[in-house]
């Protein structure tokens, strides 16, 4: 895949939706290098400095060759986000645009392997504390920084601030309200409402939700989900989106896009049916914990500011122990689509996230549509459109078909 010319042919291009990327790029050393900026930028709140090495590092993966001194003063200094500022004629691009990374800086990376400044990101103790302190779940960058600042170094400091209680044996423990695991259905505390993963729960959980999944277990668990909703609901349909789609062979978290295959139906049989497959999970022991719940919290009602208006759940799975294997808490994120908007619900959550924001950008900047998970609606009269296959939804936007396995931007 990697050095088929065919799947490059469009590198050139500015939207990452017009992009083939494969999953591993011939420069994927520099994509790495240019990593630790754009996550040195991310975490200290520089948005968009942060999105200008996004989008370079996002070019550079559709790049089909290795990158020498020579193509880069040739081609790749010419390409969209790298090198000379590129005066656009859409204004809405220009922010982005003033943010490219240093051409200095990929230089010096094709001369010397690393790049200096990542040395000193690399060796700074802030960088390592933050970055530690996000990778608890919930945990964003403002608030590690907000940590930070009141002196907390590292996850110890962490369960010491968050109150974490240590069992005896010096683990750490869920406080009783949150007991709720229970991998082979022994202990299921009955419960008013869905406990929400606190910032306590996911410090405990730490070491299991920050593990990758293989794809073998992707599927086990996608198999275990479709079981228990088959019972509840025949007839449903669902692809495993997100990483896994794309060809990750491991994953942060599982994705998984529901719809029901009648299309008569109207969406009836998928209404509400995202909350009662979650609760249905719990009471098996097999959905720990709530992230968030579409229509759930009171509050959710008042939000209008979701990405899509899909029922979805991102919840704390754990597949039964089968006795052999110590089995881990996952974090699972479902989607319900009314069958209308199963294809858009697919080609929304596949990802990448570069490639779903070019997406969005290029439906609205160069088709006048709006793109979402939930429908395409035409900006100038609020028609909504419906694709009925995922070829469809790029063939009514203009775009040319790019394989799941091609959309790593
Ligand atoms: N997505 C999005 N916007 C959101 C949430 C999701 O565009 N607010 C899309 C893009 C993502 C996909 O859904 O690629 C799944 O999101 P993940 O965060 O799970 O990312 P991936 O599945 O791509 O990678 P991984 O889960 O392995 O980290
Ligand atoms: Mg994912």
């Amino acid at each position: 895949l990697v050095t088929s010319p065919r799947i490059f042919s469009n590198y050139t291009a500015r939207y990452a939706c017009l992009r083939a990327s494969p999953l591993v790029c011939p420069n994927q050393a520099l994509a790495a290098e240019l990593g630790v900026l754009y996550l040195h930028r991310d975490l200290e709140g520089k948005a968009v400095n942060a999105l200008g090495y996004q989008r370079a590092i996002s070019v550079l993966k559709a790049y089909p060759r290795v990158i020498t001194l020579e193509n880069f003063d040739t081609e790749v200094r010419h390409l969209p986000y790298i090198g000379e500022k590129i005066q656009s004629k859409v204004t809405y691009l220009q922010h982005t645009t003033s943010s490219h990374p240093e051409v200095e800086q990929i230089k010096e990376f094709i001369r010397f392997g690393v790049i200096e400044e990542c040395q000193t990101i690399r060796a700074s103790e802030r960088f390592w504390s933050l970055k530690t302190l996000t990778s608890v779940h919930g945990i964003g960058a403002t608030t590690a920084r907000n940590l930070y600042s009141i002196g907390l170094r590292t996850l110890e400091d962490m369960e010491r601030y968050y109150d974490v209680p240590v069992a005896d044996d010096g683990t750490l423990k869920l406080e009783e309200e949150e007991v709720i695991y229970t991998p082979n259905g022994k202990r299921i505390p009955r419960q008013a409402r869905l406990p929400d993963l606190s910032t306590k729960a996911a410090l405990v959980l730490r070491n299991d939700l920050e593990a990758s999944i293989s794809r073998e277990e992707v599927e086990e668990m996608h198999a275990v989900v479709m079981a228990e909703l088959e019972e509840l609901q025949p007839g449903c349909v669902s692809t495993i989106v997100g990483g896994y789609r794309r060809g990750k062979l491991q994953s942060n978290d599982v994705d998984i896009v529901f719809s029901h295959s009648d299309l008569r139906s109207g969406g009836n049989q998928v209404k509400g049916l995202c909350r009662k497959l979650v609760q249905r999970l719990y009471d098996r022991g097999l959905v720990t914990h709530v992230t968030h719940l579409s229509g759930f919290h009171a509050r959710d009602a008042m939000r209008t500011s979701h990405w899509d208006s899909l029922e979805k759940a991102l919840t704390i799975f754990i597949l039964p122990s089968d006795g052999t294997q110590k089995r881990s808490h996952r974090r699972l994120d479902l989607i319900f689509a009314a069958p209308e908007a199963y294809w858009t619900g697919v080609v929304g959550w596949t990802g990448s996230k570069m490639f779903e924001r070019d997406l969005r950008l290029w439906a609205k900047v160069e088709k006048g549509m709006k793109f979402d998970s939930s429908g395409i609606t035409r900006r100038h009269d609020s028609k909504k459109f419906f694709p009925k296959s995922e070829l469809e939804v790029f063939e009514f936007l203009g775009l040319e078909w790019i394989d799941p396995t091609l959309r790593n931007a």
